[in-house]
């Protein structure tokens, strides 16, 4: 069945939840490799050699929710930081030299900007775009209307925010005392704003693979430009420190049918996850978009990894390209990033 489900996607036809989850199923080997190579010849077709790379800006790890995958939920009892104006420009200034075609400015739902206001983090926006020139991502956690269309008007181009799941008792098992409907309102919100958004799910959460299959047919239809995988990496000090990891090949898996269903989307290789070791796998599942790239040096952390490679400049343009180099991709630039998004 598997073949053939193959080609009905390569031939631009819907597919259903029974195929998604033979998609899923794909036996490690010449099942899985023939999905892999089928998502690299739509990436192929779609984007060339080309694969865009993110910078990371981890500007605040303080948060006040308690999500029970993350090493920065509230309970954790953790070194933490808020960047200050002068150190973010300095960081995006970085970043934007070597040769990023976006910035993620990330932060934990810190009540500093959440509960009192986010004039601090507009007034930074509007540098970071004058000085850099470049398209900003925000993710910020759940945001009011208001302060979405803030962000609309001062021309971020992305929203990300990631259900995780699109299981709503899953949901309320890990991201506890959340919303799922205001999670998902606020990026719905965003995209009727002209926002671009992104979407993402996490594996080895306690999801079946037929909540997978759901999320995969959710995301199909959800008009999110960028759509994301991460399997959990378990962190010190949370509740599900010891739930263990994930196989990597369902994250592999679950891209190369991202792309197979979504070919014009942006997918990340994220570096959040396995590092530089575990870029190559993820590119040739079919991902286009390589994210979590931090200056080294900076201070500056990750969210799953929160150090891995980042000191020694694996996590940085320089660090990727060699990869890219040995599998005959190149760093796209910010004016075919610019054609891509349309912004
Ligand atoms: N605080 C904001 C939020 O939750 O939307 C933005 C940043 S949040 C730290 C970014 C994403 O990292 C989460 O939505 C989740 O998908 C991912 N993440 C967090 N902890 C993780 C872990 N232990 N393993 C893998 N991915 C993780
Ligand atoms: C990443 N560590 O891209 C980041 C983060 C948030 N928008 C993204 C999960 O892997
Ligand atoms: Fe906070 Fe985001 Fe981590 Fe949840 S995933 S605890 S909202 S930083």
């Amino acid at each position: 069945m598997i073949y053939k489900v193959i080609q009905k996607a390569r031939g631009g036809q819907p597919l259903n939840k029974a195929e998604v989850l033979s998609l899923l199923n794909a036996k490690e080997g010449e099942e899985a490799e023939a999905l892999y190579s089928a998502a690299r010849e739509i990436r192929k077709e779609r984007y060339g050699n080309k694969i865009f790379p993110y910078g990371f800006v981890y500007f605040s790890t303080w948060c006040r929710n308690n999500c029970n995958f993350c090493y920065y939920r509230r309970d954790n009892d953790i070194d933490r930081y808020r960047k200050d104006r002068s150190e973010i420009i300095d960081i995006a200034t970085k970043l934007c030299e070597s040769g990023v075609v976006l910035l993620d400015l990330t932060m934990g739902e810190d009540a500093t900007y959440h509960r009192e206001d986010f004039r601090a983090v507009f007034d930074m926006i509007k540098e970071i775009k004058q000085i850099t020139g470049l398209p900003l991502m925000i993710s910020p956690g759940v945001v009011s209307n208001d302060t979405i269309d803030k962000f609309a008007e001062l021309g971020v181009e992305w929203y990300a925010l990631y259900q995780e799941t699109h299981n709503r008792e899953l949901f309320s098992r890990l991201r506890i005392h959340q919303d799922y409907d205001e999670r998902m309102n606020a990026k719905l919100y965003a995209k009727s704003k002209g926002m671009l958004i992104e979407e993402g799910i996490m594996t080895g959460i306690g999801e079946t693979l037929s909540d997978i299959a759901d999320s995969m047919l959710f995301m199909n239809k959800l008009g999110a430009k960028q759509l994301r995988v991460m399997s959990f990496v378990p962190q010190k000090g949370i509740p599900m420190e010891h739930l263990g990891t994930p196989e990597r090949s369902l994250e592999y898996k679950v891209i190369a049918i991202l792309r197979l269903m979504n070919p014009e989307a942006l997918i990340p290789a994220s570096l959040d996850v396995d590092g530089i070791k575990g870029l190559k796998s993820r590119l040739d599942a079919g991902a286009n978009v390589i994210t979590s790239i931090i200056p080294p040096m900076s201070g500056l952390a990750g969210v799953a990894q929160n150090c891995m490679d980042i000191d020694d400049g694996h996590r940085t343009v320089e660090g990727v390209s060699v990869i890219l180099k040995e599998m005959g991709l190149v760093p796209g630039t910010l004016a075919e990033y610019r054609e891509v998004i349309g912004k």
